[in-house]
């Protein structure tokens, strides 16, 4: 079916466009829009035309799954001159999501009209593009030049109304029949004379010498590492310098790098990985999910307050709770800082905080739990205690409630056998600060149901959270692979890397921050604790040798002010510490582990490559369905760098081959212990294949 259509109005032609689910501008959508406008052009009795989409939105962008092939005509810049050159007025009618190419459709449009609740942005920044469609030379003649880099930089679409003000819409309707008022508003122009107007022939306003200099200063914390940002701001300065037509060429020219770039196929890849997660293999979409109108949750500490907020906030009821008083303070303390917070930034005003506030309650009785419809256990990451909870909450629950544990490493179905009821029990493992981390790693147990699955993802959507479905094993994906990742930054410690030196690497590599400072964020004493518990540590001295000596003595990390780092009294600043230096020596030398230089080559390497074939395993194995459900569970976890498209996708993108065969060189070197290459990776590499390219069934 063709997905661009026009039909006559009186003397308005309406052309619109119907490609589910967004209107994306795919081949056909181009051809479509520039058929159509020739026919209305040639019909001397159209006086004007409403450009106008069917569906939930206004085109949302270029097809980002067409960016993988070679370029069909007509391209998008050519229709859009083509719109901006038509001789009858054009009003682009907007609602949902006018983004990326849409927007510019619409500056090639001469009027601009939106319903109250549509958005408009250009977010190409977030794929490693530019706004490759004229965007960056029309937006900055609309909204001047500083409001549209904010614009572009940001990636953030503005509400109508905001757009309204700023000069890129000309009217904002009210959300009743947009068709029936983009007439009505291109009736109007016809009586005014119907005039066409064209936003390449608006001045762009004047900027100080020093402007585009400050700029770059202004963004380049946010912006480390990433290609597209500086590109848009160089489109920004030819439209300041250069005729419209030249600067748009340099558009052109600098958009097709950004696309030919890695950052962009990695960024593309997120876009897709993220939206894949919801569809879970052998999950009916159609199963239907539980009523969740109650949450309650178990610990009062950092993590569970920081779940409760989020409950909270996304307007669940919520009880908190406790066994003891001054815990239940300080998580009433913590979730009333956290709102407060809000408010004083301007996220949300007096009157949603008291209302937030108001659904939460604070208990140290089980029986509060009764009418809950989901209990979130965040207590001690230790079995006994889990095991203890959830037998109380078998006896307390109501038939069925969701009981789910926020465990990070322990076995789900052990701990749903401390009830009657195992297909009601999952693992629900949030991030610190879990109201700010967006990964919810979501741990199906053996007996779990698919309607507690399914429940599970609508919380995680309902939170604004990103769900992952993983299987069930010790540390379940994320933290599974952790500590290869780990492991590999301590043994390198031993044989010579300072701590700070490896902390650079990788996050000058794209890493939120190195292992060593996530460490002392963490909590060094965390994970000495769960590795304590655990009974299958590999039979190496070296494994994780210097945290535990860190841990043994005392040296927690920033709550102690010290830990692989020295902290100052109420700093988070690390500073490398001698002490450190003398210990991680001592313990060297006491392993006959001999110390050298090491490239960051290496560190980046065996970092990442231990996590490669952690992964590999993880996929041999079931646990994840899915090369990219890993890659989001370490992008939105973690702190991957989002533009190298996760662990997996990266591998991907050097080639397994090359993968494989450095796997196979530090095999022979470091020993089989960790660096066994994994049959999956081996049988990939040989068939020229990659992760992707890998189904479970
Ligand atoms: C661009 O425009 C470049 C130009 O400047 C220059 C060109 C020369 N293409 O997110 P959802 C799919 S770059 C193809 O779940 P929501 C998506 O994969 C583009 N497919 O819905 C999903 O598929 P599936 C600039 C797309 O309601 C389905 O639609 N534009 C595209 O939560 C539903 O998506 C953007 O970056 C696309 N452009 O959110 C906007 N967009 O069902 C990107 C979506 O098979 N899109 N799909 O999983 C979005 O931000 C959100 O999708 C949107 C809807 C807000 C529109």
């Amino acid at each position: 079916m063709n997905p661009v259509s026009i039909e006559r109005h009186s003397d308005v032609a309406v052309i619109t466009v119907d490609n589910p689910p967004v209107n994306a501008l795919s081949h056909a959508v181009r051809t479509g829009i520039a058929e159509c406008l020739e026919t209305a052009e040639a019909d001397r009795s159209v006086k004007a035309i409403v450009l106008f989409c069917n569906g939930r939105t206004f085109i949302a962008g270029a097809d980002i799954r067409e960016f993988g092939q070679p370029p069909k005509p007509p391209h998008l810049p050519d229709i859009i001159n083509k719109l901006e050159n038509c001789s009858k007025p054009i009003i682009a009618a907007m609602h949902g999501t006018a983004l990326g190419g849409g927007l510019e459709v619409a500056m090639g449009c001469h009027y601009r009209l939106a319903v109250a609740s549509a958005a408009v942005g250009l977010p190409e920044v977030n794929l490693g593009l530019l706004p490759g469609a004229t965007g960056t030379q029309r937006l900055p003649r609309l909204v001047g030049v500083q409001k549209a880099l904010d614009m572009m930089i940001s990636g953030v679409p503005l509400p109508a109304n905001k757009a309204l003000a700023t000069g890129l819409l000309d009217r904002v309707v009210d959300d009743t029949d947009l068709l029936q008022q983009a007439l009505a508003y291109a009736h109007e122009i016809i009586a005014a004379g119907a005039k066409t107007r064209k936003v390449r022939d608006l001045p762009v306003t004047g900027v100080a010498t020093n402007f585009f200099t400050e700029y770059r200063q202004q963004i380049a914390r946010k912006t480390r590492g990433l290609f597209a940002p500086e590109r848009i701001i160089q489109c920004v300065e030819f439209a300041t310098t250069l005729s419209f037509d030249d600067a748009v060429a340099k558009e052109r020219e600098l958009f097709a790098a950004c696309k030919d770039s890695p950052q962009s196929a990695g960024l593309r890849h997120a876009f897709f990985a993220e939206r894949a997660v919801a569809k879970v293999p052998g999950l009916d979409p159609k199963t239907a999910t539980r009523d969740l109108q109650k949450a309650a949750i178990i610990g009062a500490g950092t993590m569970g307050a920081g779940i409760a907020y989020a409950c909270a906030n996304a307007g669940f009821d919520v009880v908190l709770l406790d066994n003891d008083d001054a815990g239940l303070e300080g998580g009433r303390k913590t979730i009333e800082k956290l709102f407060s917070g809000g408010v004083e930034r301007g996220k949300m005003s007096q009157a949603d905080m008291d209302e937030r506030l108001a659904l939460l309650s604070y208990s140290k009785e089980y029986g509060a739990l009764a009418d809950a419809d989901i209990v979130i256990e965040a207590v001690f990451e230790t079995m006994a205690i889990k095991k203890e909870v959830f037998t109380k909450l078998d006896s307390v629950c109501k038939k069925g409630a969701i009981l789910a544990s926020n465990t990070s490493t322990l076995d789900i179905d052990a701990i749903a056998a401390a009830t009657k009821r195992p297909e009601d029990v999952i693992g629900l493992h949030f991030f610190s600060p879990a109201h700010i981390m967006k990964l919810l790693e979501i741990v199906r147990g053996k007996h779990t149901s698919d309607d507690v699955i399914a429940s599970s993802l609508l919380l995680a959507r309902r939170l604004s959270k990103i769900g992952t479905v993983v299987g069930n094993c010790f540390g379940f994906v994320g933290n599974r692979m952790l500590y290869s990742y780990g492991r590999e930054n301590q043994l390198m410690l031993l044989e010579g890397a300072a701590p700070e030196y490896i902390d650079k690497v990788l996050y000058d590599w794209g890493m939120a921050m190195g292992p060593n400072a996530v460490g002392d964020l963490a909590g060094l004493d965390v994970g000495y604790k769960v590795r304590q518990e655990r009974t299958d540590l590999p039979d190496d001295p070296r494994f994780y040798r210097v945290a535990n000596a860190l841990a043994e003595r005392g040296r927690y990390g920033q709550k102690t002010g010290k830990g692989m780092y020295l902290y100052e009294s109420g700093s988070r600043t690390p500073t490398p510490d001698p002490e450190v230096a003398a210990l991680i020596k001592a313990e060297a030398l006491a392993l006959g582990v001999e110390q050298r230089a090491m490239s960051p080559e290496e560190i980046i390497e065996r970092c990442i490559y231990g996590l490669v074939v952690e992964g590999a395993r993880i996929l041999e194995d079931g646990i994840a369905s899915r090369s990219s459900d890993i890659d989001v569970i370490w992008m939105h976890g973690y702190g991957f760098p989002r533009h190298r498209g996760g662990p997996m996708f990266y591998a991907d993108s050097i080639g397994l081959d090359k993968v494989y065969s450095r796997v196979c060189e530090f095999n022979k070197r470091f020993g089989p212990m960790y660096w066994e290459p994994p049959r999956l990776l081996q049988k990939l590499a040989g068939e020229g294949k990659k992760f992707a390219d890998y189904k479970t069934d």
